[in-house]
């Protein structure tokens, strides 16, 4: 049992006076390659991460949902069928924000559903860093999702789930995000990442073997805190539409780089960077699944290194302490390194081999404490399965 799923029980015991009905959870994610192109219709390929959100959940007769986290100094209570009143919001959420996450899986899953609901009391814990860029928010909205999915006998399926934890997310709490971190926080498997296809929601499961190539998985989290309910995601989300409208496509997902002379003319030089870091990520998430496949782990280094230049020169979502973390990661032995997540902070990812991990961890928090940032939290991950039932 870990410290998260004790934290759980033992917040549960303080909030509810019936026993548990079961316990739940679900990973973070670690994106390795594919970033915003999920809201244009595009590829990514990310995997769960083994940090995890738990919920324990039982039922109570007040008709309300009681919703309790190690977050919070106190819980929030409100009746089911006032969900309709608290949710959609614009702006500020009437509930505290950490709420609304699983308060907006409720709303959102009582709209889904026609099955009777009862009153639910959920105590969340969990591991998974907030605001590294490592899907803390999806994590709770998977493991809120499956918790009632089972408890109110609702019936649906992993994606199905995956959509419900996205509504919550854009219309509950204001994010405009995609849909990749809530499949990956419910599809996610052991040693293996999520190639999605965002327009079909197709999935199929790529075998990493970081393990069998003597590679591990490393984290550099500048500390760094990001949100993307405003400001740069929103912004970089609004360039992606102007110039698929210009362009005359659906989203981006069609164009390719045969494209890229075209959109050139057509496009003011912003949006133009903004569409050939879409345009060319799309193509290096199919490369990297190819190169998986045909070479394994070992063979991706350069993909991942040129995802990160493209996010730092064309989409414009890095940050000196990440460039700082990848130069540092690549010149003491990682095979490549980007930032992974929506950027504007956050975390970077380096695949290196074992005999080098030390080394990298070092060689970041000396780059750090020379530029004058706060000292990285560095630690390594490993891919693991998505949500589930525990207990
Ligand atoms: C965040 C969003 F939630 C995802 O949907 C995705 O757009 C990502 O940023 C960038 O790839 O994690």
């Amino acid at each position: 049992m870990t410290a998260a799923q004790d934290a759980a029980r033992a917040l549960f015991a303080e909030l509810s006076h019936g026993p548990a009905a079961g316990a739940w959870s679900a990973p973070g994610r670690v994106n390795l390659i594919g970033e915003h192109t999920d809201y244009n219709d595009g590829f990514v390929l990310p995997f769960a991460i083994d940090r995890r959100t738990h919920v324990v959940l039982g039922t109570n007769d007040g008709g309300d949902i009681r919703v309790a986290s190690t977050f919070a100094d106190a819980p929030v209570v409100v009746p089911l069928d006032g969900l309709d009143r608290i949710f959609p919001t614009t702006g500020q959420p009437a509930v505290p924000e950490w709420a609304a996450y699983p308060l907006g899986v409720a709303w959102a899953l009582r709209h889904a559903a026609t099955a009777p609901q009862v009153g639910v009391d959920i105590a969340i814990a969990s591991d998974v860093p907030v605001g590294a860029g490592l899907s803390s928010s999806a994590a709770i909205e998977s493991a809120t999702a499956t918790a009632l999915n089972d408890s109110w006998r609702l019936g649906l399926d992993p994606v199905a789930l995956a959509r419900i934890g996205r509504r919550a997310e854009n219309e509950a709490v204001g994010a405009p995000t995609g849909i990749m971190d809530q499949m990956a926080s419910m599809l996610g498997r052991a040693d293996a990442a999520i190639f999605l296809d965002c327009r079909s929601l197709d999935a199929e499961i790529v075998d990493l073997g970081f393990a069998g190539a003597g590679l591990q998985l490393m984290v550099i989290d500048t500390g760094v805190t990001h949100a993307h309910s405003t400001g740069g995601y929103r912004d970089r989300r609004d360039a992606c539409e102007r110039g698929a409208a210009a362009l005359g496509v659906p989203a981006l997902r069609d164009l390719s780089v045969d494209d890229l002379g075209r959109a050139e003319r057509m496009l003011d030089a912003t949006t133009f960077r903004r569409v050939r870091h879409i345009v060319t990520e799309n193509q290096r998430v199919l490369d990297t699944v190819r190169t998986l496949r045909a070479q394994g782990p070992a063979a991706i280094g350069a993909l991942l290194d040129a995802s990160h230049a493209s996010m730092r020169d064309d989409f414009e979502i890095s940050t000196p302490a990440l460039d700082t973390a990848v130069a540092a990661a690549g010149a003491a032995g990682a095979i490549g390194a980007r930032m992974t997540g929506g950027g504007f902070g956050g975390a970077a990812i380096a695949l290196t081999p074992h005999d080098r991990v030390d080394e990298v961890a070092l060689a970041a928090a000396s780059a750090f404490d020379e530029a004058g940032f706060a000292a990285p939290h560095v630690f390594t991950v490993t891919p693991s399965d998505g949500a589930r039932r525990d207990e």
